[in-house]
């Protein structure tokens, strides 16, 4: 029989029960733009790593792309995040200049941007919501510091440069540089890119060695340890002891760079922590959200010499 007044609760109920479920279930997957420089050296993999396992586990939707060293692979990558409509595009710069363009792109298509190890020199700082990544000149002059103390403030020192025009590269000699200046004993004569990665570290090492100074050279400062392991190759070969005719700073911490230390061959890595995938994915959710995000994020990272080595390999975890 029609009851026509039985039916109209049910009308109301049915529209609330959607919204109850609604707010039951979870918010659709975020899908994340990464543009990754590439695969340079153990640093890059394990960072790589990080932020794709990390993904996974959250069920976020990754979107990775690979530059192989190039800006303009990476602004490709980034404008083709915007074409995909990506909830969030996160990126990792070669260089530190030229973005301008592709970030106002991105800001007009209402996107946030999180940048993640090294930064940009933009002169609007809205055009990124974040930046997640290590203090690259505190490093450099971290560096400095351990090798000013371990050599009593005397050194000839044979300089390993990170990729010309990148952030790393930039801080880390100028925080180098910066304990230098206060100790006149110690003098950088030969400086020059090996790129970041092992096989450059070894050739241009072995120019360093054959050059002019190659012989009076008592110190070496690798801005990454790809670098640092090929020169020690370098070293060897031409018939010298790595980590005690030279001695061997340099930086990110890789499990490589810790065999070596126990091994007496490098005397120092400071720590350049590559595994920011869940700081990387808190910012974007928040960021996917709506919430104020902070502007700068640090990470956490320490200085280990060879005295440490051993005790810590185990649980290096890249
Ligand atoms: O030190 C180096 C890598 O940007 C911090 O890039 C990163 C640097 C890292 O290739 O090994």
């Amino acid at each position: 029989m029609g009851r026509p007044m039985k039916a109209r609760p049910r009308l109301l109920v049915l529209p609330l029960a959607a919204l109850l479920l609604a707010a039951a279930l979870p918010a659709a997957p975020l899908t994340v733009g990464f543009s990754q420089i590439g695969a340079e050296s153990g640093w890059r993999t394990a960072n790589t790593e990080s932020i794709k396992s990390e993904a996974a586990k959250r069920g976020i939707t990754l979107r990775f792309s690979d530059a192989q060293q190039k800006q303009e692979n990476q602004i490709k990558a980034l404008r083709s995040f915007i074409a995909q409509g990506v909830d969030v595009i996160a990126f990792s710069p070669v260089v530190e200049t030229g973005w301008e363009p592709v970030l106002r792109e991105i800001k007009q298509a209402g996107i946030p941007v999180i940048l993640t190890d090294r930064s940009v020199a933009v002169s609007d700082p809205s055009l990124y919501a974040s930046f997640i990544g290590s203090d690259f000149v505190e490093e450099g002059r971290r560096a400095g510091r351990w090798l000013a103390q371990r050599t009593g403030g005397k050194a000839v020192i044979a300089e390993l440069v990170g990729t010309p025009g990148s952030a790393p590269a930039i801080d880390r000699k100028k925080g180098f540089e910066e304990i230098l200046a206060a100790n006149p004993g110690m003098r950088i004569v030969r400086s020059q890119s090996g790129d970041f990665t092992r096989a450059k570290g070894k050739e241009v090492m072995e120019a360093f060695l054959k050059s002019p100074d190659g012989r009076n050279l008592t110190a070496l400062f690798a801005h990454n340890d790809d670098m640092a392991l090929g020169a020690i190759q370098a070293i060897e070969e031409a018939g010298l002891r790595p980590g005690k005719d030279i001695l061997i700073v340099s930086i990110d911490g890789v499990r490589g760079a810790f065999t070596a230390m126990a091994a007496g061959r490098l005397n120092c890595t400071v720590e350049c922590n590559p595994l920011i995938g869940p700081q990387l994915f808190d910012l974007a959710a928040a960021a996917a959200a709506g919430r104020p995000v902070p502007h700068r994020v640090p990470v956490a990272e320490g200085v280990y010499d060879e005295s440490q080595a051993a005790a810590a390999l185990p649980s290096r975890r890249y």
